[in-house]
């Protein structure tokens, strides 16, 4: 359910802030009353929304976020009127484990960093060269809008998200949000801004930062509203936010999420490419050609009509294939948005040769995994290496979310082959050198190339000319009785199988020859096992 909750503005803000609109009870409860009350309220939320959620009263957890919101902001005020220390606070410290986190040089001394901070989807701000800690600004607007998510089929879905403060509508339908990248001891000064022209109320809930809701409870705002936080970044790493308002997996579901990167004191080591990549699910219900709505049992049930790289079908392939060179070293900061499912990260034609588990980049990494789990709202930093020319195919390997769902990347590797790492001979050479047997009937020849992927439900799959030829006659008309011989031409494996199951060549190398009488009349449409998408079929006419 969407409801769209105007709050009422107050004057008070601090001074040094950005006027922002704060909520506030009226009456505000003292000291250690306040902690409580906090702690109950939060517990009272939480028992809400174990509750179904259809039975949940929003009205009432609606009061009760308020309630929490006023509240923390009440606690929050006093802090920033402060002053600030005069030497860096120690790092927080927990006897006899030590502290990982950062030493903080206080606000006060900290200067705006000069490097942008901000990036969309697939692309990585730059790593600052920073040795020492700054204010790190980022300015999000919110985004309402309908996107297309499937461009092959024109599926239309009302996404809202982030965009960065003043790009136009052309860019970044908002989901995933722009990557924020900062250096831990850094300060997050964070600018949300809600139009008027939205009707939603929303927030931000950065997995990075260490306070009320990562900041949600005070980000909320209405339309028209706007909101600042400052955050200290504690901890290295590759970090989910989120928008955590009104019905908060609705919110996530309509697209509202991001990575933010936090690099580490010690920067990793380099790499030659970065990219960022957030999975996510669409859940979706509707009539075909209008637009769709979102279906909320569906979420409920954690069954997507969709799950997605980057908020689209299609936002990896084709045109949007990544790119790399033989030799490069290609490091990917993936977020598992979720909303339900976690990610099974998997580099079909290579290794992870280095993993950030979590992406918790303070700890080193194991190498030279195949596939890597990434939780819902969790993230992961993998390495690969271009080795040889190839295509490298990014899945989620519980592969239905690959083939019919949507989750597939391509990173193209470009250069020099290396016959010491991978080489294909077709057949092995033959015993001796017979004339080779001219088959009867048709002949079917598996062409040469017709590896290379492309997308299952090609448009041009059965037609003459298809894009990337896979059998050379895509629909062979025969009589009852004919034989046709199926030729491999290609240097890789392939076969001959038949959908319905009537015939199988079994796998065949390069020269390898396959032949079937067809007796009954029907309709045959076979394709290649290891690779799906070489699709065609024999029409056998009485
Ligand atoms: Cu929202």
């Amino acid at each position: 359910m969407i409801t769209t909750d105007r709050r009422p503005d107050t004057q008070g803000h601090t001074p040094g802030v950005p006027a922002h609109p704060h909520y506030t009870l009226g009456t505000l409860v003292i000291g250690g009353l306040l902690a409580a009350i906090v702690a109950v309220v939060i517990g009272v939320v939480a028992l809400a929304l174990q509750a179904d959620h259809e039975s949940v009263d929003s009205d009432i957890v609606n009061a009760l976020v308020d309630e929490r919101v006023a509240a923390t902001g009440a606690v929050a005020a006093p802090a920033t009127t402060v002053a600030p220390a005069p030497e860096p606070t120690p790092a927080p410290t927990e006897a006899g484990f030590g502290s990982v986190m950062p030493e903080m040089v206080p606000k006060s001394q900290l200067s705006v960093a000069p490097e942008p901070a901000t990036a969309y989807a697939p692309n990585v701000p730059l790593a600052s060269t920073r040795t020492e800690p700054a204010i790190v600004e980022v300015e999000f607007d919110i985004v309402e809008e309908v996107a297309t998510i499937d461009p092959e089929t024109g599926v239309q879905f009302e996404t809202w998200g982030y965009r960065v403060r003043g790009d136009d509508r052309t860019v970044a339908a908002g989901s995933p949000g722009p990557m924020v990248r900062a250096r831990v001891g850094d300060v997050l000064r964070f600018v949300i801004h809600n139009p008027a022209t939205n009707l939603r109320v929303h927030n931000v809930d950065f997995h990075a930062v260490t306070g009320q809701g990562g900041g949600a409870a005070d980000t909320t705002v209405a339309p028209g509203e706007s909101a600042v936080i400052e955050a200290r970044m504690l901890y290295p790493g590759i970090f989910m936010y989120h928008c955590a308002a009104g019905d908060v997996p609705a919110h996530i579901a309509h697209g509202m999420y991001g990575g933010i990167l936090v690099d580490p004191a010690e920067p990793l080591p380099e790499a030659d490419a970065e990219f960022y990549i957030v999975q996510s699910e669409y859940y979706l219900q509707g009539t075909e050609g209008e637009i769709q709505e979102l279906d909320r049992a569906a979420l409920t049930d954690e069954h997507p009509t969709m799950v997605v790289f980057n908020g689209a079908k299609g936002a990896l392939t084709g045109d949007n294939a990544l790119s790399i060179r033989v030799g490069d070293r290609a490091r990917f900061y993936f977020v598992n948005a979720g909303l339900n499912l976690d990610s099974n990260f998997h580099p079909i034609g290579s290794h992870w040769d280095a993993v950030w588990p979590e992406g918790a980049t303070l700890n080193e990494p194991i190498r030279g995994s195949q596939t890597t789990l990434v939780p819902a709202g969790g993230g992961v930093v993998v390495d690969l290496i271009g080795l040889v020319p190839s295509n490298i195919i990014l899945v989620d390997h519980a592969l239905t979310r690959t083939f019919d769902k949507g989750a597939i990347g391509i990173v193209s590797v470009v250069g020099a082959e290396n016959p010491e790492i991978f080489e294909a001979f077709g057949e092995p050479a033959p015993e001796d050198t017979e004339a080779p047997v001219v088959p009867e009937g048709e002949v079917v020849d598996i062409v040469a190339g017709s590896w290379e992927f492309q997308d299952q439900p090609a448009d041009d799959e059965f037609a003459e000319n298809e894009s990337i030829p896979d059998y050379s006659v895509n629909v062979l008309t025969v009589k009852a009785g004919t034989t046709v011989t199926w030729i491999n031409q290609d240097d890789q494996q392939h076969t001959v199988t038949a959908v319905d199951g009537s015939f199988d060549s079994g796998f065949m190398a390069q020269g390898d020859v396959f032949s079937y009488t067809f007796d009954t009349p029907g309709e045959y449409e076979y394709a290649c096992t290891p690779h799906l998408w070489m699709r065609a079929k024999v029409i056998v006419e009485p």
